[in-house]
């Protein structure tokens, strides 16, 4: 496939044009981003009330083809009526990501259980009252609660609400197997889990780092932020081991000139090895300190634990870091060298940095090197994470975790009146374990798809398979639904966020919080997600604790409750009267007081990690998402930043294929500590050698459930694999 030589432009454009036309039509799909809901795709936060295709910073137009799939999969038709006749359960199994999605939308409840050779619809009633009957029998402890990150603040809210009254705390979300390293990784430096910046800090700032992140694809709307950061003359340094195309040369489709011409991204395009960027920004740091750049002032006055970190910093040798990073010195000088100079920097990241067993030590050392040049705590610098689902933040925050912040859980129990359980929750991986160990009855899963992004496919689907009861909140099918059986399995469906009778919210990254208005269902069947939750609570709970699920179905009356309950949620409450989006107090962090113990930022020595593979047979593979793809989701089988006409494949360094003896085209197998995918297409590509790239989802069958220990967040960018010809 040809490769193209720049993202974004004029192939983005076209297939927006087209995917419209399939959806009913131009202005329909034009209506649709229009309308005022939070866009539903990455956590930027377009849309709510400016009217979709508007960021935070009020600029208009701002669309990606992303939204656009997204939206086209909620506008396409319902399932045909005889759909689940013609497809049996195995049949399901053979079918791809993107034929399960362009099924269509799921109107009906659906009900297999153990002897089923087909799912089959059944009425709403009774899909309620078989999973409110199977809680009611189970114990607590043997259920967990599974949230993806694109459901509302309102839907979070209320059934994490209704789990804890039901008595568990394994309460998790997409989160753990996202950006949590980030979380856990910030709190420790700032006291606070989120980014310290807003939209606009990006338009004041004039160095910005990309580390492990590839927005191009993955958030192609902070493109435009970034080529006017350029245009202003800010300058953009990418650490990266693969070279993206997309962050080398865009064209933003909504910038005429950029569109013609392309714009520049990365300044500087550095590849470390998979894994080498704990010694990277170590010896960028240790570069700084050599150049006498460090902000003493902040040091000294703001921050705690500089001379361990320091002295920790000057004992690395120059030899060891170059080597286990992978960069050259002169590049690292160079990195300094810009680095010292500016002042105003900004640290983005993504899951290049999280997806590893040292994600939570990456975190630290990036949060390390920005503070050693005073780079937080002011306006137009600090930290930022690019999250991933547009309301993974917000889940957060409405206590979708197994553990609830002190401040939160008084709240709810004084609030409601309620005693809530202190029993430690099980994270999502923790989850899959227990469910594996046979001592899981019941889960939940509101949204996503707990089965195709989890490492370890085949452990996953069995773990799945011996949940006695498995009930999906959904708005199509997914692998999840095929692969991720309980015993029994319940699917219902529900409506995306735009056709909702009543407002929602969403969280954005930059701590704003959104309003959509909802809209027209577009079919029959779908309900509410907050209805279902209340249905559910109501049946299994009844009058039993002091809640009134009834007024639950108020969104209004949820956002009361959040209001009182979540802390710097307080302005939600008159939302509805004052349509008032808002930033979440205590969050950005413009002054020099952070929330932690002291008031003080903290360094944290950070050990270097092994490097990973450095057998000579042996390469460090990463599993990344296409450009055609949201999650487990694959809208296309071809990649074009990467040039590459479909997913199975692995793409490695010309001079790894050379090693090897390996022919490009020529099928392998990789293998690694738990599994082998075979019949793959050796590919060729720009990353730094003794690395490899695979497409998730399909390489979790061989991805292992190795995670970092302090967030629990899996290894998925950074596994050890062997490859054999044939
Ligand atoms: N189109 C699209 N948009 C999305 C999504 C999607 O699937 N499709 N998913 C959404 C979600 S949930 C998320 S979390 C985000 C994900 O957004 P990203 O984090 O940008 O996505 P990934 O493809 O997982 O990989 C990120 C980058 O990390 C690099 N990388 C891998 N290993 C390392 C390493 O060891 N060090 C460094 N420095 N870099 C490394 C890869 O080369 C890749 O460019 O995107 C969100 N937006
Ligand atoms: N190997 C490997 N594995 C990974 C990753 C990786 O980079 N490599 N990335 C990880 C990351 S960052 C993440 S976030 C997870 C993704 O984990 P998930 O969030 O669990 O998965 P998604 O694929 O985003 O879920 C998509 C499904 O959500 C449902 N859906 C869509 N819209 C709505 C809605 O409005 N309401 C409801 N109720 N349902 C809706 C649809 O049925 C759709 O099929 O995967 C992780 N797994
Ligand atoms: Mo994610």
């Amino acid at each position: 496939m040809r490769r193209v030589k720049a993202g974004g432009g004029w192939p983005a454009i076209w297939y927006a044009l087209g995917k419209a036309r399939q959806s009913g039509g131009l202005w329909r799909m034009y209506k649709a981003l229009r309308s005022k809901n939070t866009c539903k795709t990455c956590a930027l936060g377009m849309g709510g009330q400016l009217g979709g295709m508007v960021n935070e910073a009020g600029r208009f137009p701002e669309v990606c083809k992303k939204s656009i799939q997204a939206m086209a999969a909620d506008m396409q038709g319902r399932i045909q009526p005889h759909f689940f006749d013609n497809f049996s359960l195995e049949q399901l199994r053979g079918l791809s990501s993107r034929e399960l999605e362009a099924a269509g939308r799921l109107t009906e409840p659906l009900y297999a259980g153990p002897l089923d050779n087909h799912y089959r619809c059944i009425t709403w009633d009774d899909a309620l009252d078989r999973i409110a009957v199977k809680l009611k029998k189970t114990a607590p402890e043997e259920t967990f609660f599974y949230f993806s990150g694109r459901s509302s603040n309102e839907a979070g809210f209320l059934l994490q609400l209704f789990a804890r009254l039901y008595g568990t705390n394994n309460i998790n979300n997409c989160s753990f197997f996202c950006h949590q390293a980030s979380g856990v990784g910030l709190t420790t430096v700032t006291g606070s889990g989120t980014a310290t910046v807003a939209l606009d800090d990006i338009q004041r700032c004039d160095l910005l780092f990309l580390i492990g992140a590839n927005p191009a694809s993955n958030h192609p709307r902070l493109m435009r932020t970034i080529v006017e950061h350029r245009r202003r003359g800010g300058k953009v340094i990418v650490v990266n081991p693969l070279r993206e195309i997309g962050l080398v040369r865009f064209k933003v489709p909504s910038d005429v000139r950029s569109l013609l011409l392309g714009s520049k991204i990365a300044d500087v395009y550095v590849q470390p090895h998979i894994g080498g960027d704990i010694a990277f920004l170590a010896a960028v740091a240790k570069a700084v300190l050599e150049r006498g750049a460090v902000d003493e002032q902040f040091v000294t006055n703001h921050t705690d634990g500089w001379d361990a970190f320091q002295g920790h910093i000057e004992s690395l040798g120059w030899e060891e870091l170059v080597k286990r990073c992978g960069v050259g010195r002169e590049t690292i000088e160079h990195v300094a060298e810009i680095y010292a100079a500016s002042q105003k920097t900004i640290f983005c990241w993504a899951m290049g940095i999280t997806h590893h067993e040292h994600g939570f030590g990456n975190v630290q050392m990036i949060a390390n090197l920005a503070m050693m040049r005073g780079m937080l705590g002011r306006a137009g610098c600090g930290l930022l994470p690019l999250r991933g689902h547009s309301n993974v933040q917000g889940m957060g925050s409405m206590g979708v975790v197994p553990k609830l912040k002190e401040a939160v859980f008084e709240r709810l129990e004084s609030t409601f009146g309620v005693t809530l359980p202190t029993s430690a929750g099980l994270d999502t991986l923790g989850s899959i374990g227990r469910a594996d160990e046979g001592k899981v009855r019941f889960a939940s899963c509101l949204g996503g798809n707990l089965y195709g992004s989890n490492p370890d496919s085949a452990f996953a689907a069995r773990a799945m398979s011996k949940i006695d009861m498995v009930a999906y909140m959904s708005t199509t099918l997914n692998t999840g639904h095929a692969h991720g059986r309980g015993r029994e399995t319940i699917i219902l469906p529900v409506l995306a966020r735009d056709e909702e009778p009543q407002a929602t919210t969403q969280e954005s990254m930059f701590n704003y919080v959104r309003l959509s208005d909802g809209g027209q269902p577009r079919h029959v069947g779908p309900r509410s997600e907050v209805q279902v939750i209340a249905d559910l609570a109501q049946r299994v709970l009844g009058d039993s604790t002091p809640i009134d699920w009834e007024s639950m179905r108020r969104h209004g009356r949820i956002r009361e409750a959040i209001a009182e309950i979540i802390p710097g949620y307080e302005k939600i409450g008159a939302i509805d009267q004052t349509r008032q989006e808002f930033q979440i107090d205590g969050r950005t962090l413009h002054e020099r007081k952070f929330p932690t113990d002291t008031g003080r930022a903290k360094f944290h020595v950070v050990d270097l990690p092994a490097l990973a593979g450095t057998d000579n047979g042996e390469l460090r593979l990463m599993t990344v998402r296409s450009e055609g793809q949201f999650n487990t989701v694959v809208y296309e089988e071809h990649d074009i930043y990467r040039g590459q006409d479909r997913r199975d494949v692995v793409m490695m360094h010309p001079d790894d294929i050379e090693r090897f003896g390996f022919e490009v085209n020529q099928r392998v197998t990789v293998r690694s500590e738990t599994g082998a995918l075979a019949n793959l297409l050796v590919r060729s590509i720009d990353i730094r050698a003794g690395n490899a790239v695979m497409y998730y989802p399909e390489a979790n069958a061989i991805i292992p459930k190795r995670a970092d220990p302090r967030s629990r967040t899996p290894a998925f960018k950074n596994t050890v694999v062997r490859i054999e010809p044939g």
